[in-house]
């Protein structure tokens, strides 16, 4: 069949303003925040009911044609890329809340809902949804849940995975199961929800979830600390986790401090450069509490864990040092650069950064690398920005030499070559780095069971 008859067959299951073919659409809906893939759609479908999403699932098991989840494209994975003709589904147009219960404290909302306005309707119930991380302005709670989401507040609050307690999917063979139901007990045999969570679209679509919120924590504080090195950085982890609750532990390298106050926006946050800094974050429930962590700090510094160090004052001080955290990938991506999202557990963090930064020092020792990211759980962010002399295609092929010895060291570490951001295409030949085999077999047998023919993101995970 053309794609002129494919077209005209899907356009009959939407009303006619939902279904896009226009070049700037196609562009636009095609591709996430990675830069490698060129988008290639056949359509963009923004369905308005579970209904219209089945009847898609339908049509597309009957054509045999690829369909792409599109939430707010703000992965960095390539997961919601369309190179190969698909119909791009997007959940713009179901965004919504349509349901909120302050005994059960639970949200029911529909996969387009941005995260920020749930974060926000949290607020403004007196509640919290802890998942937060730098694109929460534009990214979708359906596309968060089908990466499982991490951030900066997991060592408290976990990945998104431990906040959807009901999950309605429509798988690939186009039906509809609602799962768990917003219980917080339920012992009935397999987890389906938890298959669907991280599944990155490749089983079925999310229609609907039930989020469970928090308390909503007080007088959050931060203190930002300059180290002398970055074992230094583990002391401190240590020292301040042992006597405080912490919601945040995050770490960035001068490199990346440099590259924020070269914006010229954002004040410095000590007199001094230092190699690396630490960004510790607390409830300051008490006065007490608030001693406690600047007994702490005053300790390290006697320790020379500390060099220096600043503690925030008031809610726009403590917006200000998270924009020195929270801002490095913005500021970094008009560089281009290649990206690894890796993650250990936490003790062997020292070792596993120094092996790396070794081995991508010895390879390519002009090439500008970048750390930050969430030490609390072990998540490093290892950003390698594109020399200005060097073609995007060539520094990318000498990125990829760099990257099958450093995920050597993630296999060896027992690692994951993807903590946060998914596999998607741009991890996928890298998977067995850190999964087995006979796993990536399990894996593809799970993905027969809920999508036969292989409509649901055909290509993302595994090939
Ligand atoms: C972070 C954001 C995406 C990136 O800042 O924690 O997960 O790696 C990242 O630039
Ligand atoms: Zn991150």
């Amino acid at each position: 069949m053309t794609n002129k008859l494919l077209l005209e067959s899907l356009q009959k299951l939407i009303e006619p303003s939902k279904m896009l073919t226009d070049t700037e659409s196609l562009e636009a809906y095609g591709k996430d925040w990675t830069k490698i893939y060129t988008p290639n759609p056949m359509a963009i479908v923004f369905p308005k009911t579970t209904e219209e999403v089945q009847a898609i699932v339908q049509w597309a098991n009957e054509h045999k044609v690829g369909l792409v989840p599109s939430g707010g494209r703000t992965g960095l994975s390539g997961a919601a890329v369309a190179t190969n003709q698909e119909v791009v589904v997007s959940f713009d147009y179901m965004n919504k809340i349509i349901g909120f219960n302050e005994i059960d404290r639970e949200v029911i909302c529909q996969p387009g809902l941005i995260t920020e306005q749930l974060q926000n309707f949290a607020e403004d119930n007196g509640l919290y949804y802890p998942v937060d991380f730098a694109s929460v302005g534009s990214s979708q709670i359906g596309g968060n849940i089908a990466t499982n989401a991490g951030g900066i507040k997991v060592i408290r609050y976990g990945m998104t995975r431990n906040w959807v307690v009901g999950l309605k999917v429509v798988t690939g063979k186009g039906d509809l199961l609602d799962l768990n139901k917003g219980l917080i007990k339920n012992a009935t045999g397999y987890d389906f929800r938890n298959l669907f969570i991280g599944a990155e679209g490749t089983l079925g679509f999310i229609v609907e979830a039930t989020i469970k919120l928090e308390r909503k924590p007080n007088n959050l504080t931060a203190l930002v600390l300059a180290t002398p090195d970055f074992e230094s950085i583990m002391s401190l982890l240590h020292a301040f986790q042992s006597k405080l609750d912490l919601t945040a532990f995050e770490f960035f390298s001068d490199r990346c401090l440099e590259k924020i106050l070269d914006r010229g926006d954002i004040p410095a946050p000590l007199d001094d450069r230092y190699p690396f800094y630490a960004l510790i974050e607390f409830e300051a429930l008490t006065e007490t509490i608030k001693d406690e962590a600047l007994a702490i700090f005053e300790n390290c510094m006697e320790q020379g864990w500390v060099v220096d160090g600043v503690i925030s004052q008031s809610e726009q001080q403590l917006k200000n040092l998270w924009r020195l955290r929270e801002d490095i990938s913005e500021t970094i991506a008009p560089f281009t650069p290649y990206k690894n999202d890796l993650s250990v557990t936490i003790s062997k963090v020292p070792s596993f950064l120094a092996d790396i930064d070794e081995v991508v020092k010895a390879d390519y020792p002009d090439f500008d690398v970048l750390w930050y990211g969430h030490i609390g759980d072990g998540n490093l962010h290892l950003n390698i920005l594109k020399p200005q002399n060097l073609a995007k295609e060539e520094f990318f092929a000498k990125c990829a030499t760099v990257n099958k010895d450093v995920f050597e060291i993630v296999k060896k570490y027992n690692g994951s070559v993807s903590a946060e951001h998914g596999v998607g295409l741009v991890k996928r030949d890298y998977l067995e780095y850190s999964r087995s085999a006979v796993e990536i077999d399990y894996m593809r047998s799970v993905k027969a069971v809920f999508d036969p023919n292989n409509i649901m993101n055909p290509g993302k995970i595994f090939k």
